[in-house]
């Protein structure tokens, strides 16, 4: 056993867990049995919830929500929760205002990121900028939501950014694509003093060799600080007759040069493979976008988007997931170089 730590030492003793169930045997992630966590038709004129990424916030657990309205639209919508399992949502979408305090809605909203750098807390989320793009709010206290800029130009999506600054900088994850259902990607990272300018972009990981990830690749939830590196769960995409089938992976990356990978895991961390990740209004998809982490247990609840349908949860320890990926890692030229052409 590694004896791997996380460097944020915040105790979580209210994050959702359940043990690993014993037919789990040695996989390293396992799905919580009451799954889907969110269902069908979670509040008026929303059809589907999914996609989705929480924090914990003042002993409870706050969220934003990708919720396809029944106009087919996604937006993004507030969730509350007392044990991060049952949620309940505002009404309302979120209501955003520029930086002079007018209001600024996006045309459409999807598959929000929520990540804590400093005393703000960060929405990051793909917006229509003249196509899919990256979108970025900020907030405080969860009730004044404030746009920032868009960071890049089009077409880009599944950007996230690291807990904290790297080197003084925000460091993003992003994943340069076009603007429909994208047949490649691969994942980049960009650095900004201010969240305005952005640049040292940094080719970090491609699509892999391996089937289960060998269309596309993206990033998820936040990176993880811990003593071996910076554990990023991300999704990986195969390409079949029958089309898309996304999968959750695990690298490891260097803590000081995040664009270097230290570890990836050749094999998928979690799969398809239940009745609400398979079957739903796009089929066969687990869309990981955060965690939750608790510093005295090791443990890690991961939140994920099933079959662009539901919400589910999955669960692993810091140790046995690292370790995992570790004794599984192939890592290739790409992976381990600087990122700079
Ligand atoms: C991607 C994104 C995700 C979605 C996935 C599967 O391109 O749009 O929101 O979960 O496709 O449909």
């Amino acid at each position: 056993m590694s004896t791997v730590t996380f460097i944020d030492k915040t105790s979580l003793p209210n994050i959702p867990w359940q043990e690993k169930p014993a037919q789990m045997g040695d996989a390293p992630v396992w799905k919580y049995t009451e799954n889907p966590i969110i269902d069908r038709n979670p509040l008026k004129n929303v059809a589907r919830i999914f996609n989705s990424a929480v924090v914990p916030y003042e002993g409870k657990f706050i969220g934003v929500f990708r919720g396809e309205q029944t106009n087919g639209v996604p937006y993004i919508y507030l969730g509350h929760s007392e044990d991060g399992i049952h949620w309940s949502f505002d009404e309302e979408k979120i209501h955003f205002v520029d930086e002079n305090g007018n209001d600024f809605m996006p045309g459409y909203a999807y598959d929000p990121r929520l990540v804590k750098v400093e005393d703000n807390y960060y929405i990051i989320w793909c917006t229509d900028f003249y196509g899919a793009a990256i979108g970025m709010a900020k907030t405080k206290d969860f009730k004044k939501f404030v746009r920032i800029e868009n960071p890049f130009i089009p077409f880009n999506r599944n950007a996230v950014l690291f807990p904290r600054k790297i080197n003084g900088n925000f460091v993003l994850l992003s994943r340069p694509s076009d603007s429909g259902h994208t047949p490649f990607g691969d994942i980049f990272l960009s650095e900004s003093p201010d969240l305005v300018y952005w640049g040292k972009h940094r080719h970090v990981m491609s699509r892999g060799y391996e089937w289960w990830e060998s269309l596309k690749v993206g990033g998820g939830a936040a990176p993880i600080e811990t003593s071996e590196g910076w554990l990023l769960f991300y999704h990986g995409v195969a390409g079949t007759c029958n089309g898309y089938v996304y999968s959750i992976g695990g690298a490891i990356l260097d803590i000081d040069n995040p664009s270097i990978v230290k570890y990836r895991c050749e094999n998928f961390l979690l799969t398809p493979t239940e009745w609400y990740e398979e079957r739903g209004f796009v089929p066969n998809v687990c869309f990981p976008c955060a965690t939750l982490e608790d510093a005295d247990t090791g443990r890690i609840a991961i939140y994920y988007g099933a079959a662009d349908s539901y919400v589910g949860l999955a669960f692993t320890k810091l140790d046995e997931v690292v370790d995992y990926i570790e004794d599984h890692s192939v890592v290739r030229d790409q992976d381990t170089e600087i990122g700079i052409k």
